[in-house]
């Protein structure tokens, strides 16, 4: 016998997620649904719009990760155009994209996800000498005085006598699974707080480099970003010293507050190794040392790994009509009219809503059938976990110097087995991690660019191709990128000057899908399989191991419509 828990909505993701699972009497988890519960239509916009524009609409898929599907997209039309970028401007978008994984990760780790490691209501019990003591012994931070921490304190008390505990209301304060000391959670929740004004700092380099923030500018052969030194009208010399800084600010508070905190709760919870799950892992790769169409040259690697075999590293194309497909056999779409049965490759990729869930107000969704506005991408039909642990493992597994040191050197701190990594915290983990080689990168990139203008070479755009005339009459390209969330792709195909064709398959998609044509599990649903709920009335398991994942369903949830001229047909009620 089993039971059914729903967790809707899922907080503390962006967008709207549904979480379904069957426990058995011990608890147990035995299967698993992940359900996309909001419909948008951003992609439909675009078709035959001027490609050079596509990128601007695209960009507002998500609010989250503000730079990344204006990039995607940019990257797909000069690829479809063959267009050639200046130097500047390729490590511009580097720099951009880092500065949002930063960004991404630092407020996902503490304000996203802590809370389901760290009770807040716990703090108000630590002595805060011993915090003070705790946090001089991992970090040389400077903020970590018994005062201040005491400061933070009387901060929290204030809040919950206040009776409005705000954010923090409906919480699983008290929960068993919470294991960390009074102290440790004091520490946690004075960085919580830290990392609020920390994150606004570091989207300055967007609205420098971009001229916002969120969705910053980008154009089709380079950057919008004039560069002058001398200029009050450009991104001039004072300007870039001030990303310069932002940049060492970054790596300051990676390497002082975040990882520390995150070996300091993960040494607490290292018997917790659930989660894990396909232990398929996908990457296309990114952060280029060189041109982005170069490949080995990416400082991300690509490649995937089946069934957990880090021994071999399998190639990747995007471009190849035999590996990303997307199959809709329990998502309420149609192919040419049926419920499913095939995969489309994203340029042959259509999206016709068929909405057969039940009527609302309803119980449970009947998940034998179609359940999900998500689709499901499958590479080589395999269901693909992405995203930072994948990214990680697959430079292990390639033997990437960078990668190797940095695992050993973590699993050795936290005297883990490397089939640790393969669990929730093991995802958290990996999170951290690569946030160090994406700060150290950007360094290098702004190290890179600095150069470049000191020499002279301050041109950030290329309008070779910028004319239509110049295009041919038919071109198809991909844009791939390393979003925050993992591998992102976006299809075009273009047509006397025009967008005939446009498709997204983004990281959530392939995390959050539900089950494909062969029955089999998505990334989250794999990742619940077999895991005790310690009490199914708080179900903070179910928290921590889709919360590893960092969700965001309004990336997943977008919608192109490229075959038939009607777009929508959705019957709710
Ligand atoms: Ni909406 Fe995104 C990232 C993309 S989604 S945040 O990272 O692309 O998975
Ligand atoms: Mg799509």
């Amino acid at each position: 016998m089993t039971e059914r828990i729903v967790v809707d909505p899922v907080t503390r993701i962006e967008g709207h997620l549904r979480i379904e699972v069957d426990v058995d009497e011990k608890g147990i988890i035995q299967d698993a649904f992940s359900s996309g519960t909001a419909v948008r239509g951003i992609e439909l916009i675009v078709r035959d719009r001027d490609p050079r524009d596509v990128w601007a609409y695209v960009q507002r898929i998500c609010g989250v990760c503000t730079t990344t599907h204006a990039l995607a997209s940019i990257r797909s039309v000069e690829d479809a155009l063959d267009i050639k970028i200046p130097r500047n401007a390729h490590l511009i978008r580097d720099i951009m994209n880092a500065a949002v994984f930063l960004h991404d990760h630092v407020v996902h780790f503490y304000h996203l996800h802590a809370f389901d490691w760290v009770d807040v209501l716990s703090a108000l019990k630590a002595d805060p000498n011993e915090t003070s003591r705790i946090a001089q012994s991992i970090s040389d931070w400077p903020k970590s005085s018994p005062g201040y921490f005491k400061e933070i304190q009387t901060k929290i008390q204030k809040v919950v006598e206040s009776g409005q505990l705000g954010i923090f209301a409906n919480g699983y304060w008290g929960h068993k699974a919470y294991k960390l000391p009074p102290e440790v959670n004091l520490l946690a929740v004075a960085h919580y707080l830290e990392a609020l004004d920390w994150q606004k700092e570091i989207v300055k380099i967007h609205t420098i480099f971009g001229g916002k923030n969120p969705h910053p500018h980008y154009v089709v052969g380079g950057m919008a970003t004039p560069i002058d030194i001398n200029s009050d009208n450009a991104v001039h010399a004072e300007r870039l010293m001030h990303v310069s800084q932002i940049i060492d600010e970054a790596i300051e508070f990676i390497n002082k507050v975040y990882i520390p905190d995150l070996l300091a709760i993960g040494s607490y919870y290292k018997d917790w190794t659930y989660g894990g799950g396909l232990n398929n892992y996908l990457c296309y790769g990114d952060f280029s040392t060189g041109d982005i169409r170069d490949v080995n040259l990416y400082r991300f690697p690509r490649g995937a790994i089946l069934n957990g075999n880090f021994n071999e590293v399998l190639d990747v194309d995007p471009k190849d009509p035999e590996q990303v497909k997307e199959f809709i056999d329990h998502s309420w779409y149609t192919y040419d009219g049926k419920e499913g049965g095939i995969g489309k490759h994203p340029w042959e990729g259509e999206t016709s809503l068929h909405y057969t869930g039940p009527k609302p107000p309803f119980k449970t969704l009947n998940t034998d059938e179609k359940y999900s506005w998500l689709k499901s991408p499958r590479w080589k039909e395999h269901p693909m976990e992405t995203g930072p642990l994948a990214r990680m493992l697959v430079g292990y597994a390639l033997k990437r110097e960078e990668f190797v040191s940095l695992i050993d050197d973590t699993l050795k701190k936290l005297n883990w087995p490397f089939e640790a990594m393969q669990s929730a915290l093991g995802r958290t983990v990996a999170r951290g991690l690569e946030s160090i080689l994406v700060a150290k990168w950007m360094r290098d990139d702004m190290d890179k660019l600095l150069k470049n203008i000191k020499n002279g070479d301050q041109v950030t755009f290329d309008r070779t191709k910028w004319e239509p005339e110049t295009w041919p009459k038919k071109a198809k390209g991909v844009g791939w990128i390393e979003a925050p969330r993992g591998a992102l792709g976006h299809w075009i195909e273009i047509e006397n000057g025009k967008t005939k064709n446009y498709q997204a398959v983004v990281p959530t998609t392939w995390n959050a899908s539900p089950r494909d044509h062969k029955n089999q599990m998505g990334a989250y649903e794999a990742s619940l399989k077999g895991t005790p709920l310690l009490d199914k009335e708080k179900p903070l398991e179910i928290l921590r191991i889709i919360h590893s994942f960092d969700p965001c369903l309004a990336c997943a949830v977008h919608l192109t419509d490229v075959v038939s001229k009607q777009t929508t047909n959705i019957y709710i009620g």
